[in-house]
């Protein structure tokens, strides 16, 4: 079997390796961005609730970092996206991922700024609606992921996302080695996306409570929030997850429920994860993969020891896009 490692898209970028970055808040640094697209990746820059200004800031200092393009990941529940995209298409960003949300509404501004665009689909239906709508591909994010997530697997949706559309597939969602991005290429996927892995990259700027939380987390340590509101995230297990959930349960057992109270109280917390390492009140956002991580090293060496591997089990050589 011939494996297809190369899209035209991830050709255009001039990458390295078929992987890139997931978008991730606060964690999703310039620097670490910069790092990634650097050694041949591409990376994103996490915006979240931020406004235009703060996102200017860290594209610039990823541009002070590299020459290579990166992209931005938006977050469409945000208040701020239409400041978001317009910083976007001023700085003239490559691309644009955009996540938790329909992107259509932006759509024709970025294609005419030239910026190409991979949103994040949770199912079989947005990804056909996104190709119809001329996206240059999708990312396919099964609920191993960590942050906010859909309902469907890595292992159920990317098959038959691939099988849906006709434009590249990136496979998303405990991927973590090179036998998670091989496994991306067997369910028909044509690159593969990281996020928890790149946090404990040396370029990332995580706390290091963070990052050793990563590193010692085992295979159950991560707890979904959110079940009952409907807007669902996955977090390491810790005091304000179990709080938050049991929160909820009793929240919405009342005959008035006040959602305020519980997004007030999710309100600053993967902040405090991220920057402070606030061990027992953080949202710290990770993946189910985070007990296969066990070490800190560079993202360039996280790229090319995970591509040695996949390129081995498919059968091909070991040569760079
Ligand atoms: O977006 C994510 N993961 C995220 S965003 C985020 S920001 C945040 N910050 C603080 C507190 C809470 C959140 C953290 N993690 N992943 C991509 C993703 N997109 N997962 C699921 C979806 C999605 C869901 C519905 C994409 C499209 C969609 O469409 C529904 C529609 O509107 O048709």
């Amino acid at each position: 079997m011939t494996v297809k490692t190369m899209n035209p898209i991830f050709e255009k970028l001039g990458m390295k390796y078929p992987i890139v970055e997931g978008g991730m808040t606060w964690a999703g640094t310039g620097a670490l961005a910069a790092a990634i697209s650097e050694a041949g990746g591409l990376g994103f820059i996490g915006t979240g609730y931020w406004h235009g200004d703060d996102v200017r800031k860290e594209i610039r200092r990823a541009k002070d970092l590299t020459d290579k393009p990166f992209g931005v990941n938006v977050m469409l529940l945000s208040r701020h996206i239409r400041e978001v995209f317009d910083v976007i298409i001023e700085e003239k960003v490559a691309v644009v991922a955009t996540g938790a949300g329909d992107p259509s509404p932006f759509l024709d501004e970025l294609y005419a700024a030239g910026i190409m665009v991979i949103p994040v689909v949770p199912s079989v239906s947005l990804a056909r609606m996104m190709e119809k709508k001329g996206v240059d591909a999708v990312i396919a994010e099964g609920m191993e992921s960590g942050g906010h997530i859909g309902m469907l697997t890595t292992m159920t949706l990317v098959p038959q996302v691939a099988d849906a559309v006709n434009i590249p597939v990136i496979a998303a969602g405990g991927i973590g080695d090179g036998r998670g991005v091989a496994a991306a290429f067997m369910l028909g996927a044509a690159g593969a996306q990281m996020g928890t892995r790149f946090l404990t990259a040396t370029e990332s700027e995580v706390h290091p409570n963070f990052k050793s939380k990563i590193l010692k987390a085992k295979d159950i340590d991560t707890i979904v929030t959110g079940n009952l509101l409907g807007n669902r995230a996955r977090v390491l297990k810790n005091k304000m997850a179990k709080s938050f959930v049991k929160n909820e349960v009793n929240e919405l057992q009342q005959k008035n429920p006040d959602v305020a109270v519980l997004v007030k109280m999710e309100s600053g917390t993967l902040r405090r994860a991220v920057q402070e390492g606030d061990k027992e009140g953080g949202a710290f956002m990770v993946g189910q993969i985070s007990g296969l991580i066990k070490d800190e090293k560079p993202a360039a060496d996280i790229l090319s020891d995970i591509w040695a591997q996949a390129s081995d089990l498919m059968g091909i050589e070991n040569t760079t896009l």
